[in-house]
């Protein structure tokens, strides 16, 4: 990484953390036992020139002290799940931006030796609702560019990746070009997505700017057409010059119940993005179980059979660099906190079990179904 443009690295990490009562503790015994018999995912993706990485949150770094201690031992990179969102840095009028949880993630990032991915610098679902009160196109645009200025400029040279714009595509909106009709199409028109990725390479030349999308993995008419139209999006990028390195593929799985996860089309489709010359992050793998059965060996075994079932096929394309998962612990996962739609929570109302390790910290089998597929993964020139 090279030294960060915008703020000195220092400076981050007191500046997000000023203020605010840091809470340390020692380890229990249990996490680490836990973490003595456990391999870390970060070294076994590092033997094959992958990045493995979680979610994290600024109250996290300063609340959870065991929590955070299981991610330095685990993850090569973190992500802010929700810290960087515009409408999260901006919750009052224009201008009135907090980037102090920013900062603290992007500080923590740096001073435990992590790789930083940046989740988003535009998202139609978290935009500020002054922004759509502005008067003109003009303004609108105005304000889109400070964002982006301000946000990319602030981290520039320690983000390894920028979701540039996520979730720009939505076919079921019946544009022929499949764009999703939000507000900054509306706004900006469709040469908001070039105005957004030139900006942000100018801003930090070094990042990798990334399209971030979901439901692209499912052997289902919805999903084919999502990648045609994905695809189509990435041609049209390429061949105007709009500077954009990979694609992220989100990967919120379900564990029971839904299409079949379609393994010979997803190959495909990894390999017809790898050919535009660009890389592959999966950035927001998670595995729900809602509709497995309550008892959690079986429950378990299921959602560890499916991270294991979608990695294989995602790890065969060496354009995959980098694999996220939305969280690390049941501990702290949106799933958990039922931030899904009601229709996707447990009817039996027990706790949802999707990520790797469990509240109490301890690796499930999905740790084990995720530390296999790296084992058995094919090295690749790092990206
Ligand atoms: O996990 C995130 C949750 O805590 C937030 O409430 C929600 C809205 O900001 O966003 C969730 O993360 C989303 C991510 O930013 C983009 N892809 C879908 C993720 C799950 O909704």
């Amino acid at each position: 990484m090279t030294a960060p443009g915008g703020m000195r690295r220092r400076q981050l990490l007191t500046a997000g953390l000023a203020g605010l009562a840091l809470v340390d503790a020692a380890p229990t015994a249990a996490l680490a036992q836990a973490c003595a018999a456990t391999d870390s995912l970060r070294r076994l993706a590092a033997q094959k020139g992958l990045v493995y990485g979680t979610t994290i949150a600024a109250w996290q770094i300063l609340h959870d002290p065991p929590f955070i201690r299981l991610v330095e031992q685990q993850a090569g990179l973190v992500v802010p799940e929700n810290d960087m969102k515009w409408q999260d840095i901006n919750r009052g009028r224009p201008g009135d931006d907090d980037y102090s949880r920013a900062d603290a993630v992007a500080g923590f990032a740096v001073e435990s030796g992590m790789a930083l991915r940046g989740h988003n610098l535009l998202w139609y679902f978290r935009t500020p609702p002054w922004f759509f009160t502005l008067p003109d196109r003009k303004a609108k645009e105005g304000a889109v560019i400070a964002h982006i200025t301000a946000l990319a400029g602030r981290y520039r040279g320690i983000v390894h990746s920028w979701d540039v714009v996520n979730e720009p595509i939505e076919p079921r909106d019946g544009r022929p070009d499949g764009l999703r009709k939000a507000v900054f199409l509306e706004a900006l028109g469709p040469g908001y997505l070039d105005l957004a990725y030139r900006l942000a390479h100018e801003t930090d030349p070094a990042a990798k700017l990334v399209v971030n999308e979901y439901n692209v993995e499912l052997d289902a008419p919805e999903h084919e057409t999502r990648r045609v139209v994905l695809l189509e999006l990435l041609q049209r990028m390429r061949q105007s010059g709009t500077p954009v390195d990979a694609v992220g593929i989100q990967a919120h799985l379900h564990a029971v119940g839904g299409p079949p996860f379609a393994a010979d089309r997803f190959r495909r489709f990894l390999a017809d993005i790898a050919a535009l010359g660009l890389t592959i992050e999966i950035t927001e793998l998670d595995v729900s179980d809602e509709e497995a059965p309550a008892d959690i060996a079986r429950r378990d075994r299921l959602v560890a059979d499916t991270y294991r079932r979608f990695l294989d096929v995602a790890l065969d394309e060496p354009a995959v660099k980098v694999v996220v998962t939305w969280g690390l612990s049941d501990r702290h996962s949106w799933i958990v906190r039922h931030e899904t739609d009601r229709s996707r929570w447990r009817k039996d109302g027990l706790p949802s079990r999707p990520l790797p390790f469990d509240a109490e910290l301890r690796p499930k089998p999905a740790f084990a179904a995720i530390a296999e597929a790296f084992a058995h993964a094919p090295a690749r020139t790092p990206g």
